[in-house]
């Protein structure tokens, strides 16, 4: 069978797009990676030598925008979305095969020690070192359904790790097996193709096996190893992999971390703890950092699949609305949605919906048509400045859920309550659409001026 793509096909395809820059000199995790990373806007970071940890390579910022995560996906920015969730309709189970890169070189028990993994520190106030690549995969106790998702994991000891787990997927069948005073299984997979990354991330349905996702992404079954300790399974050409359990009744200090938002509001303070059993590794691994906060590699990891999830419930808005494209903005709070707006009234239906969609991160959505270049922000600007008449086209919701990691809202419920985590604050739409379809004459009045001849080089007249 042909292998699967990894990161090291990944790393190649990244050279040779000329988006990959190689550091050849000592970087030390703890106190010069973070920085070098958070620049990094511009190009993916391979670090062939990690002070103080012999033996391993590391990659990140990969994508560390969306050029480099249409890169991924092969096609134009514009079309990412689209393509994902194309691609997402059809799943595609994992096969399970008996060997793989990952399982060279294995550690089992008291041998085990993650704090040899090059882990960096992602910002000042950070509680430790992290583990910000590891994707948990889990079993539902109750319908042996398979999740996969990202979680922060600090280091605390050679087999602890601290572990944060907002109110989803993995929260319930973690607090399924804690009612029966039982420890929730989990393997965990460092270092792999963006897709298992996107797919993580994807919120979908808890019957969703995301390692489904990440087959249909690849377009190709995921290749699998048995884990030793439990009855779950890791991709067979991850660069590290680990088996453990999150310890029922168990809560410990965990956090701060430089969150997404570019804060450290980041649900610090008694949350689950894992043992770590048994790690796999490759033999010269490469490991995976992954810098999180506003506009870095933890927020691409986001956009993507929170604008796919968004765009495919708000073609639904009203029956069937003509969505162009979704993007989530900087932040994460915010979106906008472009769409060819038939009727008076229906931008604002997909505001709504937009607004209060599976995900609590936004707070302001804005909805423009399809002249406008989402992917500038003076663009969206510019259609909020010249489309928008605040006494009509701005709706505000006071007193609704926000993301629980969302500064300006009262803290409702505090982090480690058993129903999780909660955060009250303000909804806001903006309409900056031009009028409807429907209406031809008044939306004449907004077409943009168009130079003749748009097509003209000027290389062909110097
Ligand atoms: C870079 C990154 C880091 C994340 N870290 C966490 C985390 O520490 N804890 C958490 O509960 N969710 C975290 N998430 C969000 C979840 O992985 C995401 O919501 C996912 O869809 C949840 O999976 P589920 O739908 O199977 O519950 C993170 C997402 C990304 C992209
Ligand atoms: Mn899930």
């Amino acid at each position: 069978m042909k292998k699967n793509p990894d990161q090291r096909d990944w790393i190649e395809t990244l050279e040779k797009a000329g988006e990959l820059v190689t550091l050849t000199k000592p970087v030390d995790p703890s106190t010069e990676m973070g920085a070098l990373l958070y620049k990094a806007r511009d190009k993916a970071l391979f670090f062939k030598n990690v002070k103080g940890f012999p033996g391993w390579k590391a990659l990140g910022m990969a994508p560390g925008n969306l050029r480099q995560a249409a890169l991924a996906f092969g096609v134009p920015i514009e079309d990412v979305i689209r393509e994902f969730s194309k691609r997402g309709k059809n799943l595609i189970k994992p096969v399970v095969v008996d060997d793989g890169p990952v399982c060279e070189v294995v550690t089992e028990g008291d041998q085990v020690d993650v704090t040899k993994f090059p882990a960096h520190i992602a910002g000042v106030r950070d509680g430790g070192r992290y583990i910000t690549s590891g994707l948990i995969i889990a079993r539902d106790p109750d319908t042996g359904i398979l999740n996969m998702s990202f979680h922060r994991m600090m280091i605390k000891g050679p087999r602890r790790l601290g572990l944060l787990l907002v109110p989803r997927h993995l929260y319930q069948i973690f607090r399924k097996n804690e009612a029966n005073n039982k420890p929730t299984p989990i393997s965990v997979m460092i270092g792999n193709h963006p897709m298992f990354y996107f797919a993580a991330a994807y919120t979908g349905a808890a019957d969703l096996d995301e390692l489904d996702l990440a087959g249909a992404l690849l377009g190709e079954p995921v290749q699998v190893v048995k884990c030793a300790t439990n009855d779950l399974h890791v991709p067979a050409f991850a660069e590290v992999c680990f088996e453990g359990q999150i310890l029922p009744g168990v809560r410990e200090e965990e956090g701060p971390f430089s969150e997404f938002q570019d804060y450290y509001i980041s649900g610090t303070g008694m949350n689950p703890v894992i043992q770590v059993d048994r790690v796999m590794m490759r033999k010269d691994p490469i490991y995976k950092e992954i810098q999180n906060g506003s506009e870095v590699e933890g927020c691409i990891y986001h956009k993507i699949p929170m604008s796919t999830a968004m765009y495919e419930r708000l073609q639904t808005v009203g029956g069937f609305t003509d969505l162009v494209n979704v993007m989530i903005l900087p932040g994460i709070f915010a979106a906008v949605v472009q769409l060819k707006q038939r009727f008076k009234g229906e931008a604002k239906n997909v505001l709504m919906g937009a607004l209060s969609s599976q995900y609590l991160h936004p707070k302001v959505v804005i909805a423009v048509d399809e002249d406008v270049d989402i992917f500038n922000p003076a663009d969206v600007l510019w259609a909020i400045n010249t489309r928008v008449n605040p006494a009509s086209d701005v709706f505000i919701v006071d007193n609704t859920r926000i993301h629980p990691m969302d500064p300006t809202g009262v803290e409702v419920v505090k982090p480690g309550n058993p129903l999780g985590w909660s955060r009250m604050g303000s909804k806001m739409g903006i309409d900056a659409t031009k009028p409807p379809i429907s209406e031809p004459e008044a939306r004449a009045e907004f077409e943009r001026i168009r130079p003749i001849n748009p097509d003209i080089r000027r290389e062909d007249y110097l």
